[in-house]
């Protein structure tokens, strides 16, 4: 077997010159992105010299392999020390080349990648690439004179768009916006590139660099910068990155080039310095890392899922066709009552017809999706579906009914996942003949728009089915995260922990509107009481109620939130909840009602209020959330703290620049979190606050929870 030293010398340069005809093309292969790292750095500078020293050639190209253009720094190289030539660096050989160079664009060309696009003298891009700058999401900004040269292309206002917004555009907007010369179909990049050079060559002339450029910067209006400093300030106040990227384009239009560009590199330090670049870096590995799961080969044996069944045309269930129905893939949705089934199908349809009255899809798209879900009473029209979703109501009488029916009418090999979000898995199993294929998939509410999939295995699940479930949630664009079985999975779990906490802060004598302000502050973009109220208060109570009903030890006796949902009061949907909402606005409005209700739930169990602080607020619900986490963790529920992490990222809006829950408890320190769990273990009590044994051993050794 070669050592390591051995296949780095076998391996070829990520970049290599030749020559074609007049050109000379630079070609970049560093699978699997063509990520800019050291060496495709140094390479490009190496390449561009052999180009420019090469007496053969009159124009020079950069093309990449694979399957897409650069897409940006290498940022696994970010946080360690950057070895020479920097981006920058390159970008500016490539501004000072003598000879016209042309980039050659497929797949997607991102931050420094477009960036190394935008110091070429002409870029050429295929009908299917994508181009944009995504540093924002990263907590950064372009770094190698993007936020500098994209608005010498498109203008000022444009370009602050697309950098504040990180999203790409299609090469045929790119070219009608100015930002590339040319858009191809049909061909290879190095056709295209080739072709673009024959017909530069034709013209005999250098065209100027964009650096030089100046005549889209004229005229742009100053109040342009005050106007988004103002926007940014209302609705992203937390984020670092977004400020600075509109003082690095005022630079642009108020600086020449090189101080615009000195102006943009101190911004991009002072960027990459902050705790926020490593917090949103965390998020961008975990939603990749998650996929792997530990203990399932990559080469896990899949099925083919080529058409799926919902059983249940009720929200969640509605939701859920909806997302196989947007990846092309067929659904059969069932309902066991017309009335229930004609409401599913008319609450989808609305959902479709207002996303294409928001210019999101075509109407033809629309129709094609309602096309592709096909409703039914019958359980015999799921008889050839590859996997089925079951969205009933939650309740184990129900669930283990309808398994037994899918059971007995699915082919062999179907796989048969349950949504629920508390119930027992195995239970469910066990009411089927097969519960190898059975497992967990728990979709979250709105499920066509929330990214999060919590894929459940359950104790005889095998990997066959585990690995395609995995694979389909990718395929309809979730974040799959394998998780064990336990009441409420991960996320509910953790979620219960901070739930709970919020009302028992309530019941001691905050308010819920307190609560949710210190929630907010922290950076989730609902407190606990507007987010239960989104979700409607009688979801909760229901699963409450039955569980009284069963006579679980456990169940918590009535509160006042569920007086709310007796009254009427649903939540958003019903305009009123623990807070109330004026017609058709979804802001939370403090209610007297709901004042005067918490008052009497008090009064009837003997508690007189205190003043609560926001710290006790801020330390009570996120701490708990950490001892659950660590304690799901110890139990291996879920497997790495990373999990439990994009679970929180993508499932309930945790701040995605402090990483995700377990990033951020490192951070804050867990000795702080552990000392103060155990206080409020000896001050509170109760199991919930009993100190995992994985967080004081954490605490002790001083090491980060999951290492
Ligand atoms: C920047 O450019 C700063 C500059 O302005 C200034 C510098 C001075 N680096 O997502 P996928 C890996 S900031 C390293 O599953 P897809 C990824 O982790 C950068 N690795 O594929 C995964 O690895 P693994 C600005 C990267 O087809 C594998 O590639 N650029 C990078 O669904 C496949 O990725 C960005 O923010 C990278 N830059 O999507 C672009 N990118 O197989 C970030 C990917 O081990 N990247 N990897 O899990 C993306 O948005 C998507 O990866 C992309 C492909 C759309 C490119």
């Amino acid at each position: 077997m070669p050592s390591p030293a051995q296949t780095e010398a076998v391996r070829p340069h990520p970049v290599q010159y030749s020559r074609q005809g007049r050109v000379g093309v630079i070609a970049v292969d560093y699978p699997p992105v063509n990520a800019i790292g050291h060496g495709v750095r140094s390479g490009l500078v190496e390449a561009l010299e052999s180009g420019l020293a090469d007496d053969g050639a009159d124009a020079l190209l950069i093309v990449c392999a694979g399957r897409s253009f650069m897409a940006g720094a290498d940022i696994r190289e970010f946080g360690k020390p950057s070895a020479p030539p920097t981006l920058p660096e390159v970008v500016a050989r490539l501004d000072d080349a003598t000879k016209p160079v042309i980039a050659a664009i497929h797949g997607t060309a991102l931050g420094g990648g477009l960036e190394v696009a935008l110091a070429c003298h002409v870029r050429v891009a295929l009908k299917s690439a994508k181009l944009g700058l995504p540093e924002v999401k990263l907590g950064l900004l372009p770094g190698a004179g993007g936020t500098q040269r994209l608005p010498r292309l498109i203008g000022a206002a444009r370009a602050l768009d697309m950098i504040l917004s990180g999203d790409p555009v299609g090469a045929e907007e790119a070219l009608a916006l100015g930002l590339v010369d040319a858009v191809e179909d049909g061909t290879s990049p190095l056709e295209a590139g080739l072709r673009a050079a024959e017909r530069l060559l034709a013209d005999g002339r250098l065209p100027q660099p964009v650096s030089a450029r100046a005549d889209r910067l004229t005229g742009t209006d100053p109040a342009l910068f005050t106007a988004k400093r103002a926007e940014l300030a209302k609705r992203q106040p937390h984020l670092f990155s977004p400020h600075r990227i509109v003082d690095a384009v005022e630079a642009a239009v108020t600086l020449p080039f090189a101080d615009g560009a000195a102006r943009e590199r101190e911004l991009f330090l002072a960027c990459m310095d902050s705790p926020q670049r490593a917090g949103l870096i965390h998020a961008f590995f975990a939603e990749r890392e998650v996929a792997k799961v530990p203990g399932l080969p990559a080469d896990t044996a899949t099925r083919d899922v080529r058409k799926v069944g919902v059983v249940g045309a009720g929200t969640m269930g509605g939701g859920i066709a909806m997302c196989f129905a947007n990846a092309g893939i067929p659904v059969v949705l069932l309902d066991s009552a017309r009335e229930g089934l004609d409401r599913g199908i008319a609450a989808i349809r609305a959902n479709y017809e207002a996303t294409a009255r928001k210019g999101r899809l075509t109407a033809e798209q629309a129709e094609e999706r309602m096309a592709s879900i096909h409703p039914t009473l019958s359980y015999a029209d799921l008889a050839d579906s590859d996997l089925v979703v079951e969205a009933a109501f939650e309740s184990m009488e129900v669930k283990r009914a309808i398994f037994r029916t899918l059971d007995e009418t699915c082919k062999p090999g179907a796989i048969l996942a349950t949504n629920t979000s508390t119930l027992d898995v195995d239970a469910i199993a066990a009411a089927t003949g097969r519960p190898q294929d059975v497992l967990g998939m728990h979709f979250f509410s709105p499920a066509n728009v929330m990214r999060l999939l919590e894929v459940v295995r359950g104790a005889r699940t095998s990997d066959t089915v585990l690995a395609t479930a995995m694979g389909l949630a990718r395929r309809i664009g979730k974040v799959g995260v394998a998780v064990g079985v336990c009441h409420g999975f991960v996320g509910n779990r953790i979620l219960h922990q901070r739930g709970r906490e919020s009302m028992a802060l309530v019941e001691e004598g905050a308010s819920p509107e307190q609560v949710d302000r210190v929630l907010t502050g922290f950076g989730f973009p609902l407190g606990h009481f507007a987010m239960t109220d989104l979700a409607g208060i009688d979801v909760g109570w229901r699963i409450r109620e039955e569980r009284r009903k069963a006579g679980d030890p456990e169940a918590e006796a009535p509160d006042w939130l569920d007086t709310l949902a007796e009254r009427g009061r649903h939540g958003q949907k019903t305009a009123a909840g623990v807070y109330r909402y004026e017609p058709g606005s979804r802001t939370p409005i403090p209610d007297p009602e709901v004042a005067a209700a918490i008052g009497e739930d008090r009064r009837r169990r003997g508690i007189t209020p205190r003043p609560v602080t926001d710290e006790e607020i801020r330390e009570r619900c996120l701490y708990a959330m950490v001892n659950e986490a660590a304690k799901i963790l110890e139990e291996g529920i879920a497997a790495r703290p990373v999990d439990i992490d994009a679970i929180w990222l993508h499932g309930y809006g945790f701040p995605s620049w402090r990483g995700g829950l377990l990033f951020w408890a490192n951070r804050e320190g867990l000795g702080r979190i552990a000392e103060t769990v155990q206080r409020y273990h000896r001050d509170i009590g109760g199991p919930q606050w009993r100190p995992s044994a994985l967080l004081l051993q954490c605490a002790a050794t001083g090491r980060p929870i999951g290492c």
